[in-house]
């Protein structure tokens, strides 16, 4: 079996060849395309928000992300434990002419493994179907776009989210503060991050919150503000009273023990099984409380929890996910750490890169750890860049933009290439409280959030937004 891209033949293994105008569809459990030219970069996507997305050397394996109890929480386990390039969902492969052939899967549960001389798609379990291209890179990742789930509303929303200036420590006192200080900036969503709930799985105000979650979401709407609130519906650690309290909930592995779902908090992470019909009633029942008691912008967070073990689970997941979205009714939903094509069509948001940080990168993690996945603008930009292809099928997150010198360690370039990145998405937040920002930082955060910057293409990595060039190339 052979496809025709002009004058490229490309020979193939798979069981079932339909043209489709221009492209091929192919059907198989595992199909094969065989390059007529030596791949000299391999597109490899990470499965979820926070997994590595970036053109790879296929010539060089990839090392081994430590530690290994992190690899839950870092990408779908068997790609990071395969020993080669593989990819969640798609993978293609750049010709030395910079033409690319894309090979992406239209069905879920996929991985692509990435060779010089290969492309090679399998599905966990059975028969699926999937998407052959070849030519510029921009056209062929957006005529795979145009073939996957798409939900867009409306422009995406201005946030202050309290995550990356106060992390957990946050409370009712606090927020009020803050709240008084972002009136006359043009946010137009108030998001309560982790540190509001009593712990993972006990879904109810601390005691940092005294008056409780509805009283807050009053204050903020009170400020014409949408109340925003953070979520991980599916996580809970060993101190979780729902651990002790519902063992038969926890996703468990062949020899009956819970799932290791990562390392955070300084805890070991477990999950709840989502394709338990008591957890879904659960965590629809959680949403609507949240609705009732004022929240319509909820942050959804650890979503991976819910496909573990990895792309056996994406199926489960979306099942779980359709019935949150139903539940949600018309809250925006910005999904977080999630499994990237198994959310398309159900998330009105959806995170596409690591966390930000008031720093470019963390080197220990990046040079001992191996680890492309921990918070910083490095990583952030890095692969929030290669999922830009998505902006048609969701509004995608680069995630938080810092205005502030305090506390912060970043150069001004860092700083406009994360900036840069909320003008090409159009998703514009920050963390920044502003009684922190000298008048001229407040200036600027008033203009980011005030005006669209006119964004053109310049080349495959530099871009005019408004009066400035950016290039992102040295950051890929
Ligand atoms: C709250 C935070 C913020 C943030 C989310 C998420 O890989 N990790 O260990 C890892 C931990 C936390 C994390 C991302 C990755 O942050 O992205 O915006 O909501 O949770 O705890």
């Amino acid at each position: 079996m052979r496809a025709r891209f002009g004058g490229l033949e490309v020979p193939l293994q798979a069981g079932a060849l339909e043209p489709l105008p221009g492209d091929y569809l192919l059907r198989g459990g595992e199909v094969r395309a065989f390059p007529p030219f030596r791949g000299e970069a391999f597109f490899r996507h990470g499965w979820q928000s926070w997994s590595l997305a970036a053109w790879v050397d296929p010539r060089e394996p990839p090392k081994p992300l430590l530690p290994e109890e992190r690899r839950p929480q870092a990408d779908d386990p068997f790609l990071l434990e395969a020993g080669a390039w593989w990819g969640s969902g798609l993978g293609a492969l750049r010709a030395p002419g910079g033409e690319v052939l894309l090979l992406g899967a239209l069905d879920l549960g996929a991985r692509v493994l990435g060779r010089e001389d290969l492309l090679l798609g399998r599905y966990a379990s059975g028969e699926g179907r999937w998407f052959l291209a070849y030519g510029p890179e921009a056209e062929v990742f957006a005529a795979y776009a145009r073939l996957l789930p798409r939900r867009l509303s409306g422009r995406p929303p201005r946030v202050w989210c309290s995550w990356y200036s106060f992390f957990t420590e946050i409370g009712e006192a606090l927020l009020l503060q803050v709240l008084e200080e972002v009136a006359g900036l043009p946010f137009e969503v108030f998001q309560v991050d982790d540190g509001w709930q009593r712990a993972l799985g006990d879904w109810e105000a601390n005691g940092r919150f005294p008056r409780g979650m509805a009283f807050l979401a009053e204050r903020i709407r009170e400020k014409g503000l949408r109340a925003g609130l953070w979520l991980a519906p599916f996580l809970v650690t060993a101190e979780s009273p729902l651990y002790r309290e519902r063992p038969e909930w926890l996703l468990r592995d062949g020899e009956g023990r819970p799932l290791p779902a990562g390392f955070n908090w300084g805890k070991p992470l477990y999950a709840l099984d989502s394709g338990n019909e008591e957890v879904l009633d659960h965590v629809a029942g959680l949403v609507r409380e949240v609705r009732a008691w004022g929240y319509d912008y909820l942050k959804l967070d650890f979503l991976y929890a819910a496909a573990l073990p990895g792309a056996e689970g994406e199926g489960r997941y979306r099942r779980a996910m359709e019935r949150i979205r139903e539940e949600a009714g018309d809250a925006y939903l910005l999904f977080c750490g999630a499994p990237i094509l198994a959310s398309l069509g159900l998330a009105d948001g959806l995170r596409v890169g690591p966390d930000a940080a008031p720093y470019w990168d963390n080197e220990d993690r990046t040079l001992w750890l191996h680890d492309p996945t921990g918070p910083g603008l490095r990583n952030a930009i890095r692969t929030t860049f290669h999922r830009l292809w998505l902006g048609e099928n969701v509004q995608v997150d680069p995630d938080v933009v810092y205005f502030r010198n305090r506390f912060a360690l970043l150069r001004e370039e860092e700083r406009r290439l994360q900036e840069g990145m909320a003008h090409l998405t159009g998703f514009k937040a920050t963390s920044d409280p502003p009684s922190w920002l000298t008048p001229e930082e407040r200036e600027r955060l008033f203009a980011f959030l005030s005006q669209d910057q006119r964004v053109k293409p310049l080349g495959p990595h530099r871009f005019q937004v408004g009066e400035e060039v950016l290039d992102y190339g040295p950051v890929l």
